[in-house]
């Protein structure tokens, strides 16, 4: 296999531990915190886990290893969208099963949680994981969105343990998979099989965090992939005064990413979901605010400019959310394949009109036909339109030129509005993580196995205190339904790890409306360039503004 330098050098990268978990596995203690409970419904999670529910918050320390000594199989496996560091959380994980018992084996189950469920799996050794260690991607053994969540699966995993005599399974994943983790933890103590699960804290969308969860893996370098993007954009569009870009970034539902990359870039405009949602904006109140920067930025002789979008901004617009349940409810069931069915464009229009609201008839007949026809694509296999592919860089953007057209003619934008149109996602989950990343993970896999090797089950692998050198970083573990509440989901009451949105009252985001009137009319971009791997540690291993920010 050919290989690039960079790769060849990040191979002899030697990923940063905390202090409490250096100086070899015999030297790592365990200490047990106070009883947990979970965030909120407290008695119906307990009555839901009562085999794995109120355990202590765990934190590692230096002193003598007191675990039990027996040989261990693991089993590991890589759920949801990729995100930067997955490898070295197997890495770690692997390095700290083989430092405690050279006779230890790792089962590495392919794509995913479908792989655990059709025994498809490889048994790392040295030379196949040394491949991997500080690279991004999932390719180690790839990933899946798959779901472990019946008894049925949950039966189909044991047996397979079982069958290779596995005593434990590490799941990395989101807050889904990781709720999914605890329900199998729960699971397999109530029929006493004998099997931990431990849960790892991944997703690049940076939603998976909470009071003891500082940040999941991935939003580091992938934040830190689209700040360089948008700042090379920005620089590009400050050079040729001639474009305003449109860029949407991902985050399936939560503007974290959004606002990181607007921390570090200052763009003229960012929009974030929940703060739309919050103040009922509709979509001629959005394109006014975004319209207003362009005029006011134009008026200064500025026709170029910078409009970041959050990928789950559509979800977030109280009228467009009508639209699309009412759009799912005319396509339920059979009735997609009838609205298919018709031959062209203006039959399925008269449908659309017959079936709407007038209110979201009104809204629908302000999107441009390209949108309009986006919202009858595909659906997901829950039957909801995928609004990922709602192209809402495009949607917007159209929306300002006609409210700009109007302002032309009643002379209050004297400007020239030209646009071009970017969508940031999947250069960012795959890239060489970071430093941060490479270490955050690496500490993550090792303290999983230390909390499997302590026999616990049920928790999620916690590294705290990151906006610290690594040296400083807490390791421990804490109970998965300490982080869960109940939701209604798909008309059932269910018990999930809560997702974080973004909090109107946290500092990053008041940091970032403190400033962002200035950034809108003038040019304050900011060009963080691209990650760097080796140089001096405060352009190495600094991590994200929205963590400095949340631990001020
Ligand atoms: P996870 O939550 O599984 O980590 O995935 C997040 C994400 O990258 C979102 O940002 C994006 O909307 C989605 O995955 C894309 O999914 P897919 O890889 O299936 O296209």
């Amino acid at each position: 296999m050919k290989i690039s330098s960079l790769q060849k050098a990040r191979y002899q990268y030697t990923p940063k531990l905390p202090a409490m978990l250096k100086g070899g596995v015999a030297n790592i203690s365990v200490k047990e915190g106070a009883q947990t409970q979970s965030v909120a419904d407290q008695e119906k999670i307990k009555a839901l886990f009562p085999h794995t529910y109120g355990k202590r918050e765990i934190t590692f320390q230096k002193g003598e290893n007191t675990s039990i000594a027996k040989k261990q199989a693991v089993a590991v496996i890589l759920s949801g969208g990729q995100a930067p560091g997955g490898h070295n959380v197997i890495c770690g994980l692997y390095d700290a099963l083989k430092a405690t018992n050279p006779e230890n084996q790792l089962y590495g189950f392919k794509s995913g949680p479908i792989g655990l469920l059709t025994d498809n799996y490889l048994l790392f050794d040295d030379e196949y994981i040394d491949q991997f260690r500080n690279t991004g991607g999932f390719d180690i053994i790839g990933s899946g969105r798959d779901k472990l969540e019946t008894v049925e699966h949950f039966e189909t995993v044991a047996k397979v343990c079982k069958k290779h005599d596995i005593n434990a399974v590490v799941i990395i994943g989101g807050d889904d998979s990781n709720t999914n983790a605890a329900v199998l933890a729960e699971y397999f103590a109530a029929k006493d099989y004998g099997i931990q699960v431990i849960g790892c804290p991944k997703t690049i969308d940076g939603d998976l965090k909470n009071e003891d969860i500082e940040c999941s893996f991935g939003f580091d370098t992938a934040t830190k992939t689209y700040s360089e993007i948008i700042g090379n954009i920005a620089r590009d569009s400050n050079s040729a005064k001639k474009y305003w870009h449109f860029i949407k970034v991902m985050g399936r539902s939560a503007s974290h990413v959004a606002l990181e990359c607007a921390l570090k870039t200052q763009p003229n405009i960012c929009l974030i979901s929940e703060e739309i949602a919050a103040k009922k904006m509709s979509l001629s109140a959005i394109t006014d605010y975004i319209a207003d920067s362009v005029a006011a930025r134009a008026a200064n002789g500025n026709n170029f400019g910078i409009a970041v979008i959050p990928e789950g901004i559509v979800e977030f617009i109280p009228e467009f959310s009508v639209l699309i349940a009412e759009i799912n409810e005319l396509l339920a069931g059979t009735k997609a394949d009838e609205f298919n069915a018709l031959p062209s464009w203006e039959a399925k229009y008269a449908l659309i009109e017959k079936g709407l609201t007038e209110h979201s008839m009104e809204v629908f007949a302000l999107l441009p036909q390209n949108i309009q026809q986006q919202l009858f694509l595909d659906r997901d296999p829950h039957g909801n339109v995928q609004v990922s592919l709602i192209e809402s860089e495009k949607l917007f953007s159209a929306l300002v030129k006609e409210n700009l057209a109007k302002r032309k003619a009643n002379g209050t934008y004297k400007g020239n509005f030209r646009t071009l149109h970017h969508f940031l996602g999947y250069e960012g989950r795959s890239a060489f993580p970071s430093n941060f990343d490479a270490d955050y993970c690496y500490s993550l896999g090792y303290n999983a196995f230390m909390l499997i090797q302590y026999g616990y089950n049920g928790y999620l692998s916690k590294v705290s205190n990151l906006s610290k050198s690594a040296e400083q970083w807490v390791a421990g573990g804490m109970p998965i339904t300490k982080m869960m509440n109940i939701e209604r989901r798909h008309g059932e009451d269910k018990p999930v790890i809560k997702k974080a949105l973004v909090e109107l009252d946290g500092n990053p985001f008041k940091y970032f409306a403190a400033h962002r009137e200035k950034w809108a009319v003038e040019t304050a971009f900011v060009y963080p360039g691209a990650i760097q791997y080796y140089g001096p540690a405060e352009v190495c291993d600094i991590t994200t503004k929205t963590l400095a920010l949340e631990k001020q």
